[in-house]
């Protein structure tokens, strides 16, 4: 057994008999009541399931174990340059709790470089499809293909005990993240670049890689990559995709298929679609204001009317953060660090100053701050990546590190199928018509 392997059997069977032994005491602990906004309101703020992996402040915003993203910046390994993070670093820590030393983390790239072979259906299957097929639906189909070699669903298929079920989940988690960077390429290069693909550097860490077939140069690029990959991994449980992984996982269907799933919930435009909207919405802006230096004025005016039009400003708010989003605040500082006066991340910066006083005297936004896909497309378009539609696909490849961390601990915790309540309206009023009258704070 691998020493990560090893690692997370032992921590899970310690917390998994922790866990039995809290719920034979309090099992039946009332954590909180619902309310009937929150029911009818998108499911806000209930707590309904576990997520080991990190947890959402409101206010502070994303902590991986623990550890906010300035102190990851700090402590897990970084590149070869010794800058930027190793996303491999925080799977470990996000798996095992555990911040890795140098050579965990060594060991961890090897471990992908050796399983990130694509069987040759796959590619021949995306080339079926238009080469303007979006992204992330090339992406779902890619992942989808792949599950053929899904170790879960053929050892199930075997007769496994649920005892081994963590023990299969971690061998697709593992080969599943090892072969995206490869599959998100192959979308990339035939989608804008007629096809001409790079073969992977077997040299290089597994953000350095992704960057290098992606065929954009640069020791800066491949660094935004590694910071790219580490800061958009996780955000709990709740969110859209990693619930849809949750869910998916608690049939028994297998990783490849509920992170296809959760892929679906990224692409939508409220969720991680954003980041592509972000900059479609910025370019649009340019072109109607004739300049890529706009003045306040020209971003105030055009902010204004997209809101008179009824459309959401791309890149701003948040259904849990109440503050600027530490990943939008971790990626204007690579910006600083990184680059000078660049137009459309000084428009990214404007706005910023900007759209939250707007979006305030709107008077029902609960944030008007900007989330994590504010800023990152200006980051993108500054190396020459302008192709926007394939923005969510890198998401979608950092995302896996967190939902598959977390689809290694429900197996392990044996985490039964999941299935809330629903109810009617009508249900709703006779309820009501039986309840007494709660006073509204509104
Ligand atoms: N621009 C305009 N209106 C906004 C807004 C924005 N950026 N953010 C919220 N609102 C509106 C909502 O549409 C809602 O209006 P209605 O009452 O007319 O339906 C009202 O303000 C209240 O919404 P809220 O409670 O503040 O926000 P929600 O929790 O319902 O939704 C989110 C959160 C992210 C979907 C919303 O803020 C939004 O649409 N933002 C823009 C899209 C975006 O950037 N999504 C990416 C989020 C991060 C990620 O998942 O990747």
């Amino acid at each position: 057994m691998d020493i990560l392997k090893q690692k997370f059997q032992k921590k899970a069977a310690e917390l998994k008999a922790e866990v039995k032994e809290i719920l034979r005491e309090h099992g039946e602990t009332v954590v909180e009541n619902i309310t009937l906004s929150q029911v009818y309101g998108g499911a806000r703020n209930i707590q309904m399931m576990v997520w080991e992996t990190s947890e959402l402040d409101p206010m502070e915003g994303i902590r991986f174990r623990g550890y906010s993203i300035p102190e990851l910046k700090k402590r897990l390994p970084k590149g070869p340059d010794g800058k930027e993070p190793l996303p491999e670093g925080l799977f470990w820590l996000m798996l095992v709790g555990e911040i890795p030393t140098e050579k965990e983390v060594h060991w961890l790239t090897e471990q992908w470089i050796q399983r990130c072979n694509i069987p040759e259906h796959v590619f021949k299957l995306l080339d079926l499809l238009p080469v303007t097929t979006h992204p992330m639906t090339q992406f779902i189909m890619g992942i989808t293909a792949l599950q053929s070699g899904s170790v879960f669903a053929h050892r199930y298929e075997d007769g496994m005990s649920k005892e081994e079920y963590w023990d299969a989940a971690y061998e697709d988690a593992m080969n599943l993240i090892a072969r995206l960077p490869r599959l998100a390429a192959y979308i990339y290069r035939r989608s804008y670049h007629n096809g001409q693909h790079i073969a992977p550097n077997i040299h290089l860490d597994w953000g350095g890689n992704f960057a290098h077939m992606l065929g954009i140069p640069g020791s800066d690029f491949m660094n935004l990559i590694r910071l790219y990959l580490t800061i958009h991994a996780d955000h709990e449980g709740g969110n859209a995709s990693a619930h849809t992984v949750h869910l998916i996982g608690s049939t028994l269907s297998d990783p490849y298929l509920s992170f296809a799933g959760g892929m679906a919930a990224l692409a939508g435009p409220l969720h991680g679609l954003a980041n592509q909207e972000v900059i479609r919405w910025i370019f649009n802006m340019i072109d109607a204001i004739g300049t890529d230096r706009p003045t306040d004025d020209d971003i105030k005016e055009y902010v204004h009317t997209t809101i008179a039009a009824g459309k959401i400003v791309p890149g701003y708010g948040h259904a849990v953060l109440r503050k600027p989003d530490p990943r939008f605040i971790a990626q204007m500082e690579f910006a600083k660090q990184y680059i000078k006066d660049d137009p459309i991340v000084n428009v990214v910066w404007k706005i910023y100053e900007l759209v939250p006083p707007i979006l305030e005297t709107m008077g029902k936004v609960k944030n008007p701050w900007p989330n994590v896909d504010a800023h990152s497309g200006a980051l993108l378009v500054h190396y020459g990546m302008k192709e926007y539609d394939f923005y969510t696909v890198l998401f979608g490849v950092s995302r896996a590190l967190g939902v598959m961390a977390s689809t290694c601990w429900s197996r392990a915790l044996g985490f039964p199928l999941e299935r809330p309540k629903s109810m009617t309206t009508d249900w709703v009023k006779n309820f009501l018509a039986k309840t007494p009258k709660v006073a509204s704070n509104s």
